[in-house]
């Protein structure tokens, strides 16, 4: 993954099941040059349904940790900003950030090629930028301006980035599992072995349209691998008053699924590695990734009255995902305490240049209000709210 330009590659308790502080261990390392191989052990085992779990030892290297870190750490940042331009009203309209949830991006970029599709729901800035985005273009299409990736028009929720591979950012529920099928009935049927990954929140999984897709793609055996991010709720509602059974995992029934930990990238990494392998086999699985968001639902969400500061605060704690790689990198003597925090300034830097760059990008022209969205030619008229007043017709 290349995230950035110095080289890096880029109210009921939830989820005790994966509540250990255990810190997190290197199993065996050879010499310590950056590209050495090192193993590490994913923080619990991993639960699997109709399938047998891969191991929990991951094959990594020092440079693959230290841009793990960064890679997180320059989302984390980019969310947070992104946060105060939304109250500087900088941004408007709907945000939902990411921030909590940066190992699942990171971990499955590190296990796939941008030939692999990956497609997903509103919740998208830190997957465009796992996927080759930057942050002039992240910033630029959150205020709106022409240097954004869908410039301007489509804001926070409609980040696209088709040569990476990335099939956007969708803001109704659900409807990206559908495509993201389609995405990969169009792999198999061009024999381009490759697999596409359609993401969906808890909040989606009992969705009717989510089932039919999954039969047909298990009739089909096409390569598409479901990853439900769990992170224990959609909007204010907890998994537990939506689901009878929130065990994702196995709501494919005749479809294999795994349990991962998905605080953890390596975890990550592992799980995306094995459900591709499986999908080019054999046809769809479903990754259930628990995981949780700092942030509330959107930015009119608090996010606190529907759940304790306790809870929040546990996480950041227990499973906060940059902070186990923190942990590695330093029982391991990769990096030292410094050379993280000046990561994380150079990382702070990075955010306000492109914040300032992307001020300074200009608004779309008003002639571009339906370029994108009707077919030119096609004699779309608008009216005021008059409906007397003609304010535009395509160019
Ligand atoms: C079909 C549809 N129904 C309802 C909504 C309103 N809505 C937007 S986000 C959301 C919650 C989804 O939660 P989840 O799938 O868990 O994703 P998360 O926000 O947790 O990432 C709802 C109900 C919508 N956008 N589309
Ligand atoms: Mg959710």
């Amino acid at each position: 993954m290349a995230l950035s330009r110095s080289g890096s590659n880029l109210l009921k308790p939830i989820s005790p099941f994966f509540s250990c502080a255990r810190a997190p261990s290197i199993l065996s390392r050879s010499i310590s040059s950056s590209n050495d191989s090192i193993t590490v052990e994913t923080s619990i085992p991993f639960t699997a349904h109709n399938c047998e779990p891969p191991s929990r030892s991951v094959t990594t290297s020092a440079a693959e940790l230290r841009s793990f870190f960064r890679d997180m750490a320059l989302m984390r940042r980019m969310e947070i900003a992104a946060d105060s331009l939304y109250k500087a009203k900088l941004i408007r309209g709907f945000c939902h950030l990411y921030d909590g949830q940066e190992a699942v991006a990171v971990g499955m970029e590190a296990a796939i090629t941008r030939k692999d599709c990956i497609i997903t729901a509103y919740r998208d800035h830190c997957t465009f930028l796992s996927r080759g985005g930057n942050l002039v273009e992240v910033f630029a299409e959150l205020m709106g301006r022409r240097a954004g990736m869908s410039n301007g028009k489509g804001g926070s929720m409609h980040f696209y980035r088709k040569e990476g591979g990335f099939y956007g950012g969708h803001g109704i529920v659900g409807a990206q599992v559908p495509l993201g099928c389609g995405l990969a009935f169009a792999q198999k049927y061009s024999k381009d072995e490759n697999v596409t990954f359609a993401m969906y929140g808890d909040g989606a999984a009992n969705q009717g349209q989510l089932f039919e897709a999954l039969n047909i793609a298990a009739l089909w055996d096409l390569p598409a691998i479901l990853v439900c991010e769990n992170n224990h709720y959609g909007m204010g509602t907890a998994e537990w008053r939506a689901a009878k059974s929130p065990a994702y995992y196995k709501r494919g029934d005749y479809v294999p699924g795994l349990k991962v930990d998905g605080m953890d990238a390596f975890a990550v990494k592992q799980a995306c590695k094995f459900a591709k392998e499986h999908a080019l086999k054999n046809g769809p699985i479903i990754l259930e990734m628990d995981t949780y968001r700092y942030h509330g639902h959107s930015m009119s969400d608090p996010g606190s009255t529907y759940r304790t500061r306790d809870e929040i605060s546990g996480v950041r704690q227990e499973r906060d995902p940059i902070e186990r790689i923190r942990k590695l990198l330093l029982s391991h003597e990769i990096s030292t305490e410094t050379e993280l925090k000046d990561i994380e300034k150079e990382v702070r830097k990075e955010v306000d240049n492109a914040i300032s760059k992307a001020k300074e990008s200009e608004m779309p022209d008003p002639s571009e209000l339906f370029t994108n969205v009707y077919v030119k030619g096609f004699g779309v008229e608008a009216y005021g709210a008059d409906r007397k007043e003609l304010r535009a017709t395509l160019p």
